[in-house]
């Protein structure tokens, strides 16, 4: 077989299992709302009648995806993330000038939360002498701020968040995010930083009840998830501008992996971190060029997201320059 046929091949075997996963999926609840919810975004922040162009849209992926082992599920398989890095990556966007719809799992990290606790709700707030909720003194700004720029940023039609748990929900998600912004072309960013499974079990093999530890161990056959980011570059958002991210726990396969993506997914960059350090640097893989970014260990609460996004920005602009001449 030549290289065209077994490209074909490989592809008609990709569209295949995608066609499976999507057909066996769960129907996402409520689609019908997220779909109206969507487009209205994309049109609040598409160009006015006159003006040149609307303003540019990312889809932020944030939290890990579960994998379900029952239908009514108790149990189930994770993924590690916290949700940080696309809640504090939300922020710097925003404050760039893009419109974010954050996809992300619920119950992790939100924008503009990340100088406050984790119990901010317990700890940020006290009942005063007349039996009133007040915010506790030491926590007054950052809950001020965190609460004035979520509200700013919701109002002004610059967030839209979109929560998910599931791979099958996530997924469906993600391409119906993707039909939304297929007319902004370049202007459309997707930033992958969801830990998403690699593994599940199909809908329609999973037990329905509860899995009985009385029959004794348990043998699991995981199918393999069908590998999205090249059919959302190649075929969901063929002209937008797309970054994945690599994760590893042994920084000496961390960069050829990396690499690697970039070329089998066709990405425009990936952002390869390792596991113990991702909150101190990263380093943004592209076609031509490396270039590691760290969180300035001199300034008090700075993030790796502020340098990272900056990159990331400067690399978007040039590559819809080059998209339109
Ligand atoms: C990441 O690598 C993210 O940077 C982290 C962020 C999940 C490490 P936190 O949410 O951590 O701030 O706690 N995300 C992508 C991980 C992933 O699943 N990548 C896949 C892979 O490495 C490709 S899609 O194969």
């Amino acid at each position: 077989m030549d290289s065209t046929n077994e490209t074909l091949t490989l592809q008609k075997k990709l569209d295949a299992e995608i066609d499976s996963f999507f057909d066996s999926a769960p129907p996402l609840k409520d689609s019908a709302n997220v779909w109206k919810r969507l487009t209205e975004f994309v049109l609040l922040n598409s160009s006015p009648p006159g003006e040149d162009r609307g303003r540019r849209i990312v889809c932020v992926t944030s939290g890990g995806t579960t994998v379900p082992l029952e239908q009514r599920c108790v149990r189930y398989i994770d993924n590690f993330s916290s949700g940080h890095r696309g809640a504090a990556s939300t922020d710097c966007f925003v404050k760039a000038g893009y419109a974010v719809i954050f996809l992300y799992r619920s119950g992790t990290c939100q924008p503009y939360c990340s100088s406050l606790p984790d119990d901010a709700l317990l700890e940020c707030f006290e009942i005063s002498n007349e039996s009133k909720i007040q915010v506790s003194q030491p926590y007054s700004e950052a809950v001020k701020r965190a609460i004035s720029d979520h509200q700013a940023a919701v109002a002004g039609g610059l967030l839209l968040k979109l929560p998910f748990t599931t791979i099958f929900e996530y997924l469906q998600l993600l391409k119906m995010i993707s039909q939304s912004l297929k007319d902004l072309g370049p202007y459309a960013v997707f930033y992958l930083a969801a830990a998403v499974s690699d593994f599940y079990v199909p809908w329609n093999s999973m037990a329905v009840h509860k899995i009985q530890s009385a029959s004794g161990p348990l043998d699991l056959q995981l199918n393999q998830v069908p590998k999205m980011l090249y059919v959302l570059r190649t075929e969901w958002a063929p002209l937008a501008f797309c970054i994945s991210f690599k994760l590893e726990t042994d920084s000496k396969i961390l960069l050829e992996k990396a690499d690697m993506a970039l070329k089998k997914y066709k990405m425009h960059a990936v952002v390869a971190n390792e596991l113990l350090t991702r909150k101190e640097e990263v380093t943004v893989v592209m076609t031509d060029e490396k270039i590691t970014v760290h969180r300035d260990k001199h300034q008090p609460g700075a993030d790796v997201e502020t340098p990272l996004i900056e990159l990331l920005i400067d690399r978007h602009s040039a590559y819809i320059l080059h998209q339109e001449f």
